[in-house]
């Protein structure tokens, strides 16, 4: 008995120290400056919503990267978001037949059996709302306010999204994990639908670790042989460097860009909720509006996050897309218990998580146009249509009067509401996506 007994404690330990040794991938943080309902609604806000009829919106997010410009919608091609899954809400999110959930699974790390296991019927998500986000910014999503439904657009619409949960809900800090091996069985998994059922498929891997994982790179790199399309987050370690599996060349990565007219909503004014419905202008060197924070006034309509993964010796960093702060259908236990009504179940969410979708999306739809491009040809094409005069190079301090974002400077070690970036080519890869140029030439 105390023989067993000493055994488990001493397998414990193993297992502890293992894991401690294995790369651990978590989902790059999420920094999500609150719900629609904690936001100050202003008086314009507020009219704009309340006139507005069940319809298309258009998001910022989407205008920067001019998806308005595409006529393809992703038809006929599937996306695996390997991911945290959906929330119990999501058929609420999407329409109908937008995710195909006979596909849908979960890969666990099972520790009595030391071994990833399938359980194909826990890919809800109760506690973050990661994958469900990362999903509507591909296909786009209900948006139920002020009594209506409104529809909001995604970068690929037609597109069919398989949710591949393999990370679970871990620390009171808000982290995601998964072992590498979850993830690489994860990427296998959905390889191994593309094979089966010839389908086009792209994969999202809105997550990363600290260190490369040889059995997700061989993982990848079958997905890859497969005609499979491969893009992953760049990770948000900032000037740490990027994340894995994004930092591998093989891999199509995403950089955390934003808008310099965010929260501001243009000349509008400041604290208007419906700003990330404001139109972006076309030319993306259009001079940030007078009313936006003191240190984007010198800069174009782009600018890149603090937090986004910079590319250090041996990796590689490909492309810039909207990360800051996209809004959509998410939960975090955070804002409390998870509530019944989906209606209170969004938010705005930034990271290199966000703007991995973006490129997903546009992936899909440079399949969609021609199914014959391979990873390579779409790195190349994404590489050569990226815009990289628009991308703001600050470098210094400046004010952010966002009262949201005061907790995370202090978390950053930053006094609330002064901030410091600095940003090069490592930051920015090839440029800022530019959508509708890669579509037209795909
Ligand atoms: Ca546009
Ligand atoms: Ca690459
Ligand atoms: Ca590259
Ligand atoms: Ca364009």
């Amino acid at each position: 008995m105390r023989n067993t007994l000493f055994a488990k404690i001493a397998v414990l330990l193993l297992l502890i120290s293992m894991f401690s040794a294995l790369p651990v991938v978590s989902a790059p943080s999420m920094f999500s400056v609150g719900e629609i309902n904690a936001i100050p609604v202003s008086a314009v806000g507020q009219s704009a919503l309340e006139g507005t009829a069940p319809g298309p919106k258009s998001t910022f997010n989407l205008d920067m990267i001019d998806v308005e410009n595409i006529a393809e919608e992703g038809e006929g091609i599937y996306v695996a978001v390997i991911d945290t899954g959906m929330l119990p809400h999501w058929m609420h999110y999407f329409p109908e037949g937008t995710v195909v959930t006979e596909w849908a699974t979960a890969f666990h790390w099972d520790l009595p059996s030391w071994r990833t296991v399938e359980v194909p019927d826990a890919w809800d998500d109760a506690l973050s709302g990661h994958g469900t986000h990362v999903a509507s910014t591909v296909v786009g999503y209900n948006w139920l306010t002020g009594g209506a439904v409104h529809q909001v657009p995604g970068v690929a619409p037609k597109a069919k999204i398989i949710p591949i949960k393999v990370l679970w809900w871990m620390d009171e800090y808000g982290t995601s994990v998964a072992t590498s091996d979850c993830v690489a069985t994860g990427i296998e998994y959905a390889t191994s639908l593309a094979k089966r059922h010839g389908i086009k498929l792209v994969i999202n891997l809105s997550l990363g670790g600290g260190a490369p994982s040889r059995v997700i790179e061989r993982a990848i790199d079958k997905a890859l042989r497969e005609g499979v399309i491969v893009v992953a987050a760049a990770g948000n370690a900032g000037t740490d460097g990027m994340d894995w599996p994004g930092a591998f060349p093989q891999v199509i990565s995403a950089a955390w860009a934003g808008w310099t007219g965010q929260w501001a909503g243009g000349d509008i004014g400041m604290w208007d909720p419906d700003w990330w419905q404001y139109d972006v202008p076309e030319d993306l060197m259009t001079p940030a509006p007078a009313s936006v924070y003191l240190g984007y006034r010198a800069g174009t309509q782009v600018y890149m996050s603090w937090g986004s993964g910079r590319e250090l010796p041996g990796q590689d960093l490909d492309v810039a897309a909207p990360g800051s702060w996209v809004h959509g259908p998410y939960w975090t236990p955070f804002w409390g218990p998870l509530p019944a009504d989906p209606r209170e179940c969004y938010g705005w969410v930034g990271g290199t998580s966000m703007a991995s979708p973006h490129v997903a999306g546009t992936a899909a739809l440079m399949l969609e146009k021609n199914p014959s491009l391979d990873q390579y040809d779409i790195e190349a094409i994404l590489e050569a249509t990226a815009d990289l005069d628009p991308i703001t190079y600050l470098n210094g301090y400046w004010l952010d009067p966002n009262p949201y974002m005061a907790i995370y400077y202090l978390h950053w070690g930053y006094p609330p509401g002064l901030w410091y970036a600095s940003w090069a080519d490592d930051a920015v890869g090839e440029g800022f996506l530019d959508a509708d140029e890669a579509v037209a030439i795909a």
